[in-house]
């Protein structure tokens, strides 16, 4: 090739192959969904900005520099959208500040992340090669002497864009930057590295929020609740459960889609099926998880407070004054602890069991975990369970011992001898081997009952059981469609967030509840059963056994499921049919009158004042009168 010929300069070129490959990884990996005309050409641009932003701050610099600086900039940027891809493929989310400074659990993700990294990912990286290649061998070629008037004019042209990309996606949606759960909208409009610098303004802005709380905020809040959440009633079960044992079993990664169905025409959960016989179950109940998923999950049911929208509360305020469920319970003699074999670390657990009150946690030092004994990420299922009587039947009682198992998890890895179900046949490794790793857990579940019973605490407990978050993300869309043999559209997205939530009271019969329910009701809920009054309580849930409930449940990215309606990313369903009833992206805006519209306000006001409470620390400003 004519050296001299050569004529684009090598920050462009670079700006249009990482552009485009942005596009390509935006379309194709992201799996973005794109409901209009608009929307997509709003994400086939926004990587070209974003490119040229980025790579014509290039012109500034001299000379060899200049090629330095888009080297390492290619460089940078595609590892940046690498990390994420990774993460996506097992959260379908994007990564956050909070998130990174999680450290100590990424030792633990060993296997999953493997499994998450494939050899054809190399062509990711083609731009940076290209672009590596290109200045070395054309190096002198690819320089531009650029004079004052093309500097000023490449930074205005950038600016310029930059306007245009954000202002056509304040048309496509209004108030984009306010509302901020959704991080799919933000990176489909700004693209995903204006979306983590917005993400590290929010996180600054968390971090400060406490410093500047001084509990005028609480007035406002706990007026909320009086209205919404507080109800002074008391339900047939109030106290049915006092003194008795708690043992609550948090399922890892168990949806309600598995109970009662079967694949390839064998039962998925026969146990779990049984229970429902002589169990209260709830089969519209919801995870509200977010980033910190189990953790989440264990801070819905302890607080009755929504976990953060980004990153996992456990990390972030563990150390907050909170008034959580083993406190409350530990002063009317409940001794309560926690069996999980995992690292204490994982989670940051170690600190935030003892801020909430439990005396004790048996983690993975408690067990005997050898080769044969565990699979993917640590000690089978049944072996937690068997291991864990003997500390069981040694507590003073009553107790409050959480239950965490751990078997089927991401891959969901399980070895040959204990599968005794099929694999299933789609092109999802993770969906197919999903259901042997729930029929494991399902398994060990009624060994472990039959161990309870053997022991003869069974007799003298409650037995909750609750799925922790889904097992299977959006990423799996076309297997799931497969096997629940319809479109898994965007409200089958969220009705496949209900978890299985059983209360099992020996001596009960028992019943299929069907009002939506959440997490989030978990705490009073349990309270009441144990006969102990909620008054003095700043809660978001209500007891599920009351008629008189708060009439949504909120998921942490402004999703929710009223009675009628299942509404997430700006789209209205009917609950019961899944009928699309108005799908606009002008809710925010004026004179639109979508039937979730009120809810939609509602829903964003309680989760902020979750956030206040949390972000704030307000609970320390705050007297319970225990
Ligand atoms: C780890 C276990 C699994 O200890 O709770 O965590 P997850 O990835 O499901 O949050
Ligand atoms: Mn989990």
């Amino acid at each position: 090739m004519n050296n001299k010929k050569l004529q684009l300069p090598l920050y462009l070129l670079a700006a249009l192959l990482f552009g485009l490959k942005t596009y390509v990884v935006y379309r194709f990996i992201f799996n973005i969904s794109l409901e209009n005309f608009l929307q997509e050409v709003i994400l086939f641009i926004n990587p070209f900005v974003t490119a040229f932003f980025i790579f014509a701050i290039a012109v500034w610099f001299q000379k060899r520099r200049q090629l330095k600086y888009t080297k390492y900039m290619i460089l940078l940027g595609s590892l940046i959208l690498y990390f994420n891809i990774v993460f996506y493929r097992n959260f379908s989310d994007f990564i956050t500040i909070p998130l990174l400074f999680q450290g100590s659990n990424a030792a633990d993700l060993g296997s999953s992340v493997l499994g998450l990294v494939e050899w054809w990912d190399i062509a990711l990286f083609l731009d940076v090669i290209v672009v590596w290649y290109a200045a070395k061998k054309y190096g002198d070629n690819l320089l531009l002497q650029a004079n004052k008037r093309y500097k000023r004019l490449a930074f205005a042209l950038s600016i310029i864009l930059l306007v245009v990309n954000y202002g056509l996606a304040q048309i496509e949606r209004p108030q984009l930057l306010q509302r901020t759960f959704d991080r799919e909208y933000l990176v489909k409009n700004i693209g995903v590295f204006n979306y983590h610098i917005y993400d590290a303004v929010l996180h600054s802005k968390s971090k400060a929020q406490r410093a500047f709380a001084d509990g005028n905020e609480l007035s406002e809040i706990t007026d909320y609740m009086e209205n919404e959440t507080t109800i002074n009633e008391k339900s047939e079960l109030f106290g049915v459960a006092k003194d008795k044992n708690v043992i609550f079993i948090s399922l890892e990664s168990v949806q309600s889609f598995v109970i009662n169905n079967t694949m390839n025409g064998q039962e998925v959960t026969p146990f779990l099926n049984e229970l429902i016989d002589d169990s209260y179950y709830f089969e519209n109940f919801y995870h509200q998880t977010e980033q910190g998923k189990t953790s989440d999950s264990e801070f819905l049911v302890e607080n009755s407070l929504y976990p953060s929208s980004r990153g996992a509360v456990y990390f972030t305020h563990a150390q907050n004054d909170y008034h959580a469920l083993p406190e409350i319970i530990g002063q009317h003699g409940y001794n309560s602890n926690v069996f999980h074999a995992n690292n204490k670390s994982f989670w940051n657990r170690d600190v935030m069991y003892d801020n909430v009150g439990y005396e004790r946690f048996y983690d993975i030092n408690a067990y005997e975990e050898t080769d044969e004994n565990s699979v993917g990420w640590g000690l089978k299922d049944e072996e937690f369970f068997s291991q864990s009587m003997k500390y069981l039947q040694g507590l003073p009682q009553p107790f409050y011992s959480k239950f965490i198992t751990l078997t089927n998890h991401y891959p969901f890895d399980l070895d040959e001898e204990d599968a005794t179900i099929d694999k299933y046949n789609s092109n999802s490794k993770t969906l197919n081997q999903y259901f042997q790793t729930v029929r494991y857990t399902d398994e060990s579940l009624r060994e472990f009952f039959d161990d309870l019973k053997q022991s003869g605490l069974y007799e003298d407990s409650i037995i909750v059981i609750m799925g922790d978050h889904y097992g299977i993300s959006d990423f799996h869309k076309k297997a799931m469609s497969q096997y629940l043999e319809t479109e898994y559209n965007d409200y089958q997205h969220i009705q496949a967030q209900r978890v299985p939530f059983y209360i099992h009271i020996p001596g009960h019969d028992g019943e299929v509840i069907s009002k939506i329910a959440g997490q989030i009701d978990v705490k009073p809920t349990l309270l009441h059963l144990l006969g102990i009054d909620t008054s003095n309580d700043l809660s978001f849930g209500t007891d599920l056994f009351l008629d008189e409930r708060k009439d949504f449940i909120a998921l942490r990215d402004g999703s929710f499921i009223t009675d009628d309606y299942v509404y997430t990313k700006d789209q209205c369903f009917n609950r019961e049919t899944g009928e699309l009833l108005d799908s606009t992206n002008q809710l925010a805006g004026e004179g639109e009158d979508s039937v979730c519209q009120p809810y939609v306000e509602k829903v964003e006001k309680e989760l902020s004042y979750s956030d206040q409470i949390v972000y704030g620390d307000l609970f320390r400003f705050y007297d319970f009168k225990d």
